[in-house]
């Protein structure tokens, strides 16, 4: 099989470019590791900037988002038992949608399907080969079948813990990292959102979040140790610890059945260059960030959207300029956004080895942010999503 671009994973980096892709008239083929319900079903990302947004209706499958996704135009910031609201609509004229990344996978992979475009899961061993000649490889197994795929392009779309970035050359790459010393503890719940915007609380005992995915189903975060114990964690006691963390007087948590419960690390990582030869990695593959700030997914959005764009040129024109700069463009809002997601982590999490200095800098840093018009308006823009740069 030969097809111009093999596309590795079929998370939303992957299902994006595929869809891109096939607009520009250059064809691919998706090879996913896991089964289509696992990637379905995963639980991830709920909040998507307005431009990831602009991007899905204008490839046509934003329908069901528009229909179903919530659209909030602020958040809460709530430190030292009271809440502060964010305007981003006032401070931006943009807002943010809560809609499921597992629900953005769904509308992606049915709408590939029906194209009758190709998406292979459960594909086994997948390897890639000759990057750094004209004519790369991609073998796989599937269902104990050997198979091979020509292609002029290689998209490394799987995942932190994929095979792409790890098939370049150490020697290439130049890694940035870093580790927090704690991670999120996060539940699934069937009970209504006790807030009509998201609410993220630094408390004494720790950060929590209030996420939602729909109007009868809540998404809630409390900071927790790196190695934290689920089987510490009844479902009474999550919910007790959140009633604590989300206190403010005359507000109460809306309590229901735990669907899902489980553990997140959280970490800094950004790979240089985010290319080799004819490889190009885009989302978690390239880089990762705390979920505080909510730009993973987004951040997947904006690198693919320049691939699309440096390959549709390439195609049409036999300009490589866009794709030998690919890295640097996307770099350089990739840094933005881990700028982005440090500080918000920083700001709101308890951290263990800080003192009563580091402390006392936090809660003013929080009561400047609440209370400045050009502290909030930058948190605002950050959030909302800054603008895509010029390609
Ligand atoms: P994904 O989603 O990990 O998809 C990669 C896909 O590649 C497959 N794969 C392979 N396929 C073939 N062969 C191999 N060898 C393969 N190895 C892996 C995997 O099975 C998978 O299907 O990466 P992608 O597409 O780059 O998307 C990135 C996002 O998933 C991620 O950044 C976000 O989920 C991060 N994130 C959030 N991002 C936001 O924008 N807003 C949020 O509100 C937000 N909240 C979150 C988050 C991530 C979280 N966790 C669990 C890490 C909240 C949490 C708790
Ligand atoms: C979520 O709803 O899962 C969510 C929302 C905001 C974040 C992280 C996760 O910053």
């Amino acid at each position: 099989m030969q097809v111009q671009v093999g596309i590795i994973g079929a998370g939303p980096a992957g299902l994006i470019l595929c869809h891109l892709l096939n607009r520009a008239g250059i064809s691919s083929i998706v090879l996913e590791k896991h089964s289509r319900s696992y990637v379905e079903e995963r639980v991830r990302a709920g909040v998507l900037e307005h431009g990831t947004v602009d991007l899905l209706v204008e490839m046509g499958l934003g329908e069901r988002m528009r229909r179903e996704g919530l659209v909030h135009d602020g958040i809460e910031v709530q430190f030292s038992g009271r809440r502060h609201r964010i305007d981003f609509k006032a401070l931006t004229g943009k807002g943010i949608t809560v809609y499921g990344q597992n629900e953005v996978v769904k509308d992606l992979t049915d709408a590939r399907l029906a194209q009758g475009k190709p998406i292979v899961f459960e594909a086994e061993d997948v390897s890639i080969h000759g990057v750094d000649n004209e004519h790369p490889k991609i073998r796989y197994h599937k269902e104990g079948n050997a198979v091979e795929v020509g292609c002029d392009f290689v998209a490394g779309c799987d995942g932190f813990h994929g095979i792409c970035r790890a098939s370049i050359p150490p020697d290439v790459l130049t890694i940035y990292e870093r580790t927090y010393p704690f991670a999120w503890l996060g539940i699934l719940a069937e009970a209504p959102p006790s807030s009509e915007e998201l609410v993220y609380s630094n408390h004494d005992r720790g950060f929590a979040l209030l996420s939602m995915r729909s109007a009868r189903i809540s998404r809630l975060y409390l900071q927790c140790t790196p190695d934290e114990d689920l089987n510490e964690w009844p479902d009474d006691r999550i919910w007790e610890e959140l009633e604590t963390r989300l206190q403010i007087p005359g507000w109460t948590l809306i309590r229901g059945p735990v669907l899902q419960k489980g553990v997140a690390g959280m970490r800094s990582f950004v790979a240089e260059p985010m290319q080799y030869g004819r490889l190009f990695i885009a989302g978690d593959a390239a880089h990762i960030v705390p979920p505080t700030g909510a730009k993973g997914l987004n951040l997947a959005a904006a690198d693919v959207r320049v691939l699309a764009h440096a390959l549709s040129l390439f195609y049409t024109s036999g300009d490589r300029s866009v794709l030998d700069r690919y890295s640097e463009i996307c770099l350089r809002r990739v840094w933005k956004a881990q700028r982005f997601s440090w500080w918000m982590t920083s700001m709101l999490h308890r951290f263990p080895d800080e003192s009563s200095f580091d402390r006392r800098r936090q809660l003013a840093e929080l009561d400047y942010v609440t209370s400045s018009h050009a502290a909030s308006q930058s948190l605002a823009e950050n959030y909302v999503g800054l603008p895509f740069d010029p390609i």
